[in-house]
């Protein structure tokens, strides 16, 4: 569905906006965040999780990101509290990286790049009877954005690393049951908070964005193994690394970045 789009010099961030208009709309992701202008909000309240009871399905290479899908029938995983009005499910969570460590983020702070961005998506079952319906809709997601910067080893990201090999190519699929993502956040939740879009077309203006600021630390070899993973399907001839899939920061237009302590 959809037309094709991606992150190269002939189908990238900057031609989005001739299939996908929106792409210049009010409220676009990624941003980049400067902390001394965002403002603190006390009414604010900690970002909970429930993902204890959490069900991860499976791992895949959609082409454009690796993506671990969860189990969001019932609300056995959801975000709630800070800006949201109502718990969200947890559907999907993926990341984004550089070809070098110097980028990889899509959201900046203070003009500074992190090497990865973790995201994970969550919508509005409350309010919307499908992911789908909730992903045109104003209040419909709220996405949670984790920092990744190099340095010492993360003690859990090999879980995902090491079956990054049976999802090289678009369109692979393995098995991935029982991961709880709460092992990849940062102790500190304290968080930054605004309203924005999906980062890739249809770049649909429907997510609370919720970005953490603390990072969460990983090697640099750890980073190394999704740049293994291809853009490209087992059949074609010509590989492309998947890297640098990430979009840059887009205008704010007046809006107010808020932050929780
Ligand atoms: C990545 O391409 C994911 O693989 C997509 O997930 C995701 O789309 C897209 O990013 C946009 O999400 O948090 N960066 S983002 O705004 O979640 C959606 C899938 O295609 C709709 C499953
Ligand atoms: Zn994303």
């Amino acid at each position: 569905t959809g037309n094709p789009w991606g992150y190269g010099k002939q189908d990238g961030p900057s031609v989005w906006h001739k299939n996908y208009p929106v792409a210049e709309g009010d409220r676009q992701s990624p941003i980049d965040i400067v902390p001394h202008q965002a403002s603190h909000d006390p009414s604010l309240g900690p970002i909970v999780l429930n993902y204890d009871k959490c069900t991860s399905i499976k791992i895949a290479n959609n082409g454009h990101s690796v993506v671990v899908e969860f189990e969001d029938s019932d609300d056995r995983s959801v975000i709630q509290g800070g800006p949201l009005g109502n718990p969200y499910r947890l559907k999907q969570f993926h990341f984004h990286w550089g070809g070098k460590d110097c980028h990889g983020s899509e959201h900046t702070v203070a003009g500074n790049s992190y090497a990865s961005e973790l995201h994970l998506v969550h919508w509005n079952a409350v309010k919307y009877k499908t992911f789908e319906e909730a992903a045109t809709a104003p209040d419909g997601l709220a996405v949670l954005g984790i920092f990744l910067e190099t340095g010492d080893n993360h003690r859990w990201l090999h879980t995902i690393t090491d079956v990054l090999y049976t999802v090289k190519f678009k369109g692979s699929v393995t098995d991935f049951k029982g991961f709880n993502p709460k092992c990849l956040l940062p102790s500190s939740l304290h968080y930054w908070t605004y309203l924005g879009s999906l980062t890739t077309p249809p770049l649909y203006e429907s997510v609370t964005w919720i970005i953490v600021k603390d990072p969460i630390i990983v090697s640099e070899k750890q980073l190394g193994k999704f740049r293994t993973l291809v853009f490209t399907g087992e059949e074609e001839d010509q590989r492309t690394r998947m890297e640098n899939n990430f979009r840059p920061p887009q205008p704010l237009k007046g809006r107010k970045v808020r932050s929780s302590n």
